[in-house]
């Protein structure tokens, strides 16, 4: 079964945005599992807040979460991930774990590790944090010294009590550049994976990437999986659509870069990706319910067909030609010989620069190639 999963929060997003009120009622979380099952998802993920309201008492809790596992237990869907809101309250507005505010910093910390507890009951394996508030407008309210020292606090603090427990999570951190922030610290795949490498269990931390945050960014999100993948830091992944460098869309996955999601799912389907297919979406806010589920289901739909796809382009000899053409075997040849040594290597060999540089390398071809397998013309 393929390992499709979904937040509460993407079906359950009610249109809210910063210049229009709800366009859908709340919907029941129950409810809401058993659909995405019916629909073909083989899990959901959840905030604490999603969940159960915040500052909900105990009795409040238990009563929540008791209708969650039955609607879990009756389908068979799995929660693979759990993540904590440290962004909708105010008491968040300069952020949790980096908060100015120390009282607020205390406060953030007891609440992810109090969900730990919950996520190790439900049987959840990976621990997502994403920073949204973690970050500032202005440079001179938040030096990113003191920040990051407390960003790492935090995580080794969160990374220690998983340990201590005997929780065996792992944690992976959702790199975002700005929004609701002007800029979040920790804002690409690439400095969330260098701030990784300074932790006390780095071991455990790896990242959660989502398509549209990258490409919010600028950047090729299929050469920050890429990387995240041969770092074997790529611990969850958040799947949606983006056009392009503006506010963080969140559409239906494919609903952007098409070409790009092709090659997303070529890579993580040959990769060596094994963990869940995460949708972090938001149906469109003109959808009415019907809407939302349809949505759900083209995420899922999507995914399949580039996946049927990128087998297809894979398997046309005319592909592997144009690979070889490219260069592309070749590179996978380490560029010293076995056993070469440098000063071997320092006395050259007859290289012909002028003649090397006539070489055409044919990515037209093989991007062309790409394209028309996308649009099944192959
Ligand atoms: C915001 C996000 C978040 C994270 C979530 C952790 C609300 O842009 O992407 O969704 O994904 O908090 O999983
Ligand atoms: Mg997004
Ligand atoms: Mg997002
Ligand atoms: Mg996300």
């Amino acid at each position: 079964m393929d390992k499709f999963s979904f937040g509460l929060w993407t079906v359950g997003w009610q249109g809210r945005d910063p210049f229009g009120d709800a366009t859908r009622p709340a919907l029941d979380v129950p409810l809401a599992v058993r659909k995405l099952s019916e629909l073909g998802a083989w899990g959901v993920t959840f905030h604490d807040d999603d969940l159960f309201p915040f500052g909900s008492d105990a009795a409040e809790v238990g009563k929540r979460v008791t209708a969650f596992r039955a609607a879990l237990d009756e389908t068979g869907m799995v929660v693979p991930m759990v993540t904590t809101n440290l962004f909708t309250h105010p008491v968040f507005k300069d952020g949790g774990f980096t908060s100015n505010d120390r009282s607020v910093r205390r406060f953030a910390l007891r609440k992810v590790l109090r969900n730990l507890e919950l996520a190790a009951e439900l049987g959840a394996e990976t621990i997502v944090m994403w920073g949204g508030r973690e970050g500032s407008e202005v440079d001179a309210g938040k030096p990113m010294h003191a920040a990051l020292d407390r960003y790492r606090e935090a995580v080794d603090t969160v990374a220690q009590y998983s340990v201590d427990q005997g929780y065996g999570f792992r944690f992976a951190l959702e790199p975002k550049p700005n929004e609701p922030r002007g800029d979040i610290l920790l804002p690409t795949i690439g400095h969330a994976l260098a701030f990784i490498s300074t932790l006390e269990h780095h071991e455990l931390v790896g990242v959660n990437p989502e398509v549209g945050h990258e490409q919010m960014a600028g950047l090729n999100f299929v050469h920050g999986i890429g990387q995240a993948l041969w770092q074997k830091k790529l611990f969850h992944i958040d799947l949606n659509g983006q056009k392009g460098p503006r506010y963080d869309q969140d559409f239906v996955f494919g609903q952007g870069d098409l070409l790009s999601a092709f090659f997303l799912v070529d890579l993580l389907e040959n990769g060596g990706y094994e963990g869940p297919r995460h949708f972090d979406y938001k149906p469109l806010r003109t959808e009415d319910l019907d809407g939302v589920w349809a949505s759900a289901a083209a995420n899922m739909r999507t995914y399949q067909l580039l996946r049927e796809r990128a087998a297809a382009f894979r398997a046309d000899p005319e592909v592997q030609e144009a690979l070889k053409i490219s260069g592309v075997y070749e590179l996978a040849e380490p560029t010293l010989n076995e056993g070469e040594s440098i000063t071997d290597f320092l006395k050259g060999e007859d290289f012909d620069a002028d003649v090397a540089a006539e070489r055409g390398f044919g990515f037209v071809r093989l991007g062309q190639l790409a394209t028309e397998h996308l649009l099944g013309a192959r």
